[in-house]
C-alpha cells in the first residue's frame, strides 16, 4: 500500500455495532479487552477481545451465573446492570459495576481470564451511585470513583471503604449529569475524564486533570474534549469514554454514539453502540478526534478476529454468549438439550407484554438486515420479535396452522394480520430496512415482518414504521434485540439467521 492509500485508509465504526452502551477498556500486552452495559438481560455485561481496537469478538459475559446476577420481573426495562469499569492489576482483570435495581448496588467480580469464570460479587455498600471506577495507585491504594464525581478509597478484596465518598469534581458549571468518571495516571498527573450534559443529544465528554489521584483537580480550558452537539455529523450523542493506548504507543478513546435516521428529530434504533476514536496530547491535555464513521485507520496491521456466525443452527449444548435473555435463563424453559439441533422454550408469561416472557434475541447491528427462522409450533404459540421493551415491540408468531403479525406500541396492541399455514415448521422472516429521508417525517426504517414461502419468496403480512422501536420514542437506555419466543406451551426453533444486507 502507498504511503497516500495508507494515509486515506478507514476502518468502519462503531467498532462494536449495535446496543453496546457505556464500553469500558484495558490493555494486557498485545490484547485488548471491553465490556458494556447489559441492563435487564441475563446473561449481563457482554466481554469482547481484540488485538487491534478495531475488530472485536465476544468471548463471554462476567455476569453468567444467578449467583452473580439475579434479576426478576421486579427489574424494570433499562434498569439492571449499568456502566461497568474493567482493569487489569496485580495479574488479574477488575470488574465493577453497578446493578440499579433494588437490593442491588455496586458489586465487584474478579478473573484471571476475562472469557470467565468471574467471581462470585463482592458487595460495595459503602459506594453510592452509578458509574463506578476502580484505579490503583503506586502504593496499592485502590480509588472507586462514581457518578457525581464523588471518590472513596476501597479495598477490593472485602468491598469494605474508609471512610465517606467525597466529591472530587462536579463537571463543567450548568452542566448536568457529570458521570461515568475514569481516573488514571499518565505521565505526570492523575487524569478524571468524565462525561456530562446526559447521554442524549448533548452528551459529551470533559476531563480534569491532578497532582494525586483524590485532587484537587482543574478542569482542562477546552472541555468539552469531545462532543457532537449541535453538529450534523452522523454519529451523535457522543459520550461515556474509557482511554487506551494502541500497539504502537499511541492514544485512542472507546465512546458511546448514537446513528440517528429519518427526518426530524431524527431517531436512533440499534441503541447506543461503541465507537473508537483518536487521541493525541498537547500540553497535557487529550485532542480527541471526530467519532467518525469512517475512521482513519490505525497505523498498526489489523488483525481481524473471528468472526460470530450469523447463523445458528443450535447445535451446541450451550447457547453462544451473543444470546441474550430477560433478566433470567431457567434451563427447564430455554434448552438445546430436549430436542437435538433445535432451541426449545417453554413460555412464561403470555406474551413480549410480560416481563418474564420466555424471549432470547440477538442484538440488531445493522441498519438493514434479514432475519429468519425455522420454528415449530405444533405444541404452543411463539416466534420471531423484534424488542425495545415490554410496551415497544412487533412480532410474527405462529401456532397450529396459523401465523400473525402483532404489535405494541406505547399503550396500543394491534393484531396487524394473520393468514392460515401448513401444518409443520413454518419460516418466519423479518426485513430491515433504513428509509430514504423525503421530508422531516420521514423514519428511520421499516419493518417488513412475514413468513417464507415453501419456494424461498418473503412473503410479508405487513410493514411497520421503526419510528416506534426507537430509543426517541420508546425511551430508556438499550436498543432493539432480535429474538425467539414463546407466548404459551413449548415451541421449537430448528435455527436462526441473522444477515446484514447492504442499506
Ligand atoms: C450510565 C451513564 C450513561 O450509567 O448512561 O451515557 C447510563 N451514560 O453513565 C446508562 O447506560
Amino acid at each position: 500500500m502507498s504511503g497516500k492509500q495508507q494515509a486515506e485508509a478507514t476502518v468502519s465504526n462503531p467498532v462494536i455495532p449495535g446496543f453496546h452502551p457505556d464500553p469500558s477498556v484495558c490493555r494486557v500486552g498485545d490484547d485488548y479487552y471491553l465490556v458494556c452495559s447489559s441492563f435487564e438481560y441475563f446473561p449481563g455485561v457482554p466481554v469482547f477481545h481484540s488485538r487491534d481496537l478495531v475488530h472485536w469478538t465476544q468471548i463471554g459475559n462476567v455476569l453468567d451465573r444467578p449467583s452473580q446476577l439475579h434479576l426478576t420481573a421486579d427489574t424494570p426495562s433499562s434498569a439492571g446492570i449499568y456502566a461497568p469499569t474493567l482493569r487489569h492489576h496485580d495479574g488479574r482483570f477488575w470488574l465493577i459495576v453497578t446493578n440499579v435495581t433494588e437490593g442491588g448496588g455496586n458489586i465487584l467480580v474478579t478473573a484471571t481470564d476475562a472469557a470467565g469464570p468471574w467471581s462470585d460479587p463482592i458487595r460495595l455498600p459503602g459506594v453510592p451511585g452509578i458509574d463506578p471506577d476502580l484505579a490503583w495507585d503506586e502504593d496499592g491504594t485502590c480509588w472507586c470513583t462514581v457518578a457525581g464525581v464523588a471518590q472513596v478509597r476501597i479495598d477490593p478484596y472485602t468491598g469494605e471503604t474508609f471512610g465517606p465518598p467525597h466529591r472530587i469534581w462536579s463537571g463543567t458549571p450548568g452542566s448536568k449529569a457529570p458521570e461515568a468518571p475514569h481516573l488514571y495516571r499518565i505521565g505526570d498527573y492523575w487524569y478524571l475524564l468524565i462525561a456530562e450534559g446526559g447521554t442524549e443529544r448533548c452528551h459529551g465528554v470533559s476531563i480534569a486533570r491532578g497532582r494525586t489521584p483524590d485532587g484537587p483537580f482543574e478542569p482542562c480550558p477546552a472541555n468539552p474534549v469531545l462532543t457532537h452537539r449541535g453538529t450534523d455529523r452522523p454519529v451523535q450523542n457522543t459520550g461515556h469514554a474509557d482511554l487506551v493506548q494502541g500497539p504502537d504507543g499511541s492514544w485512542w478513546m472507546v465512546l458511546l454514539g448514537v446513528r440517528p435516521g429519518g427526518g426530524t428529530p431524527g431517531w436512533h434504533v440499534l441503541g447506543r453502540e461503541t465507537f473508537l476514536t483518536p487521541v493525541t496530547w498537547v500540553d497535557g491535555w487529550p485532542v480527541v478526534g471526530e467519532a467518525s464513521p469512517d475512521l482513519p485507520a490505525p497505523a498498526w496491521p489489523l488483525v481481524p478476529g473471528p468472526v460470530e456466525p450469523g447463523r445458528d443452527d443450535f447445535d451446541l449444548s450451550e447457547l453462544r454468549p451473543q444470546w441474550i435473555s430477560l433478566r433470567d435463563r431457567p434451563a427447564e424453559r430455554c434448552t438445546t438439550k430436549e430436542r437435538a439441533g433445535w432451541l426449545t422454550l417453554r413460555a412464561r408469561g403470555g406474551s413480549l407484554d410480560d416481563p418474564d416472557v420466555m424471549f432470547v434475541g440477538r442484538r440488531q447491528q445493522h441498519p438493514a438486515c434479514r432475519v429468519r427462522t425455522l420454528v415449530d409450533a405444533t405444541e404452543g404459540r411463539g416466534g420471531l420479535a423484534v424488542r425495545l421493551d415490554e410496551e415497544h415491540h412487533y412480532e410474527i408468531e405462529a401456532s397450529g396452522t396459523e401465523v400473525r403479525m402483532l404489535s405494541r406500541v406505547g399503550p396500543l396492541s394491534t393484531v396487524v394480520a394473520s393468514r392460515p399455514v401448513p401444518a409443520g415448521p413454518v419460516v418466519l422472516g423479518i426485513r430491515i430496512s433504513p428509509t430514504p429521508v423525503r421530508g422531516p417525517r420521514s423514519g428511520p426504517d421499516t419493518l417488513a415482518l412475514g413468513i417464507e414461502e415453501p419456494d424461498g419468496t418473503f412473503a410479508p403480512l405487513g410493514t411497520l414504521d421503526g419510528r416506534y422501536l426507537s430509543t426517541e420514542v420508546a425511551g430508556g437506555f438499550t436498543g432493539r434485540v432480535i429474538g425467539l419466543y414463546a407466548a404459551s406451551g413449548t415451541v421449537h426453533f430448528d435455527w436462526y439467521d441473522y444477515e446484514p444486507l447492504a442499506p
